[in-house]
């Protein structure tokens, strides 16, 4: 009887490489290709060019290949126990590293019915190596960057977005990763904070830092990065400057603005009702979404409206009664902001929330109600998380106690262990972006 080989697609650019591999793989059996989801695969590689959906018929029209199927996770355990191949083959290059745990339940579960691994030596052919950076030169682009935010929220239901305020700490956000269940997990967008702006900035989160500044800011950041943006629009302003915003943002290929429901001199809402806050009535702050909906020109742009009542303590019915309005008016997503240390009223609101509309993306920020799981605000239908302040809180407290040291030392000695290293430094900012 034919073998059949088993192999799984982890690329949306195919080159010479692949297709040696898919050679040398079909003449061991039939060859069935896995293809792995698009959330699968950006934790795993980077986030695809070419969705799921076309990946599938581009492999289905691959000479050599019999049948594609979905591998919905990095693990092959489920499809190799389903299609119970005589062999599974791979590049050897994932012998060691992050692919190590899935490299070892493949061998355990092939065990179980005398299946083989088969790993052909790894190609590290510059050549590749510069299609591959291509790609990820692609995917910076505006149109691309832009679109990117409603692709994740599809694959994934539920993204985390982390603070950026500059080029490093857009680097940070981009580049950091944690090694996780054979996969790597990492930020999925960043959040252009207004206050973290404005304080690294050194001013007050009261919109004093005007909107040119806060674009060069975004262009800081996305000159050296890929993430999809989400923007801090604060109030939006003036309708009639609102719509000036959102074709500047859309442009530049940010995905999403955010802007609250409050007028006048607005201050951050963890002071709550330390401060004199007023929110807009309900038919004005509908109108200026409807302007913004108005004036944008693609489809993948996304306004959000942020509810204050909560914050101000205006009650969750005037929360609800809020959120269904701007949702009417045309509102991308909804953001429920709560500064409790308790997310009881977080949850509530998006209980009921969901009770009506099952669809539109909530945005929360969790600082104050941060014991919290991602997995459990997903759960409970949230879907998109906001790290709004973290790395700022964390970086000015170091730099503080440095800057202290070396007065009291008289020198820099004492502190070498709390920086950096140079050559880390170098690293982390590449040459050739
Ligand atoms: C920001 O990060 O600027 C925000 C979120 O608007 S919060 O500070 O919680 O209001
Ligand atoms: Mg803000």
């Amino acid at each position: 009887m034919e073998k059949t080989v088993y192999m799984v697609m982890s690329t949306d650019v195919i080159h010479g490489g692949h297709i040696a591999i898919i050679n040398k793989a079909k003449k061991l059996g039939r060859l069935i290709i896995g293809v792995l989801s698009d959330e699968a695969l950006a934790g795993y590689k980077r986030f695809p060019l070419i969705p799921y959906e076309e990946r599938i018929v581009l492999y289905q029209n691959i000479n050599g290949v019999s049948e594609v199927v979905e591998q919905k996770t990095l693990s092959y355990k489920d499809n190799i126990l389903k299609y119970k191949p005589d062999y599974v083959v791979h590049g050897d290059n994932w012998v060691n590293g992050f692919q190590e745990p899935i490299r070892k339940e493949v061998i355990e579960t092939l065990k179980t019915y005398g299946g083989e691994l088969i790993e052909y030596p790894h190609s590290d052919d510059p050549k590749y190596k510069a299609i591959d950076d291509r790609a990820r030169l692609e995917l910076s682009l505006p149109d691309f960057r832009r679109a990117r935010l409603k692709r994740a929220l599809d694959a994934k239901g539920l993204i985390t977005a982390m603070e950026a305020h500059s080029g490093i700490t857009g680097l940070i956000v981009e580049k950091t990763m944690v090694e996780e269940n054979g996969g790597r997990k990492q930020f999925d967008a960043m959040w252009v904070s207004s206050l973290c702006d404005s304080t690294s900035k050194g001013k007050p989160d009261i919109e004093l830092v005007d909107m040119t500044s806060r674009f060069r800011t975004i262009d800081d950041i996305m000159e050296v990065t890929t993430k999809p943006i989400i923007f801090d629009g604060d109030t939006g302003g003036l309708k009639e400057h609102f719509v000036y915003t959102v074709r500047t943002l859309e442009r530049m290929g940010v995905s999403m603005v955010i802007i609250e429901d409050k007028i006048g001199l607005k201050k951050n809402s963890l002071f709550g009702t330390e401060v004199k806050q007023t929110q807009d009535s309900i038919e004005d702050f509908c109108e200026k979404i409807k302007a913004g909906k108005d004036a944008q020109k693609s489809k993948d742009f996304m306004i959000c409206a942020r509810i204050e009542s909560l914050i101000l303590e205006a009650g969750m019915e005037d929360a609800l009664t809020r959120a269904f309005a701007f949702v009417d008016a045309g509102a991308d997503a909804i953001m429920i902001h709560s500064r409790k240390k308790e997310p009881d009223e977080i949850f509530e609101f998006v209980e009921k929330f969901r009770e009506k509309d099952k669809k539109t993306p909530i945005v929360v920020v969790p600082t104050s109600f941060n014991t919290v799981t991602e997995e459990e605000f997903k759960e409970r239908g949230v879907n998109i998380v906001i790290y709004a302040n973290q790395l700022t809180r964390a970086g000015f407290p170091a730099m503080q106690n440095v800057a202290k040291e070396i007065l009291k030392n008289h020198r820099a000695k004492e502190v070498d262990d709390k920086c950096i290293s140079i050559k880390e430094i170098i690293t982390l900012i590449p040459e050739d972006y």
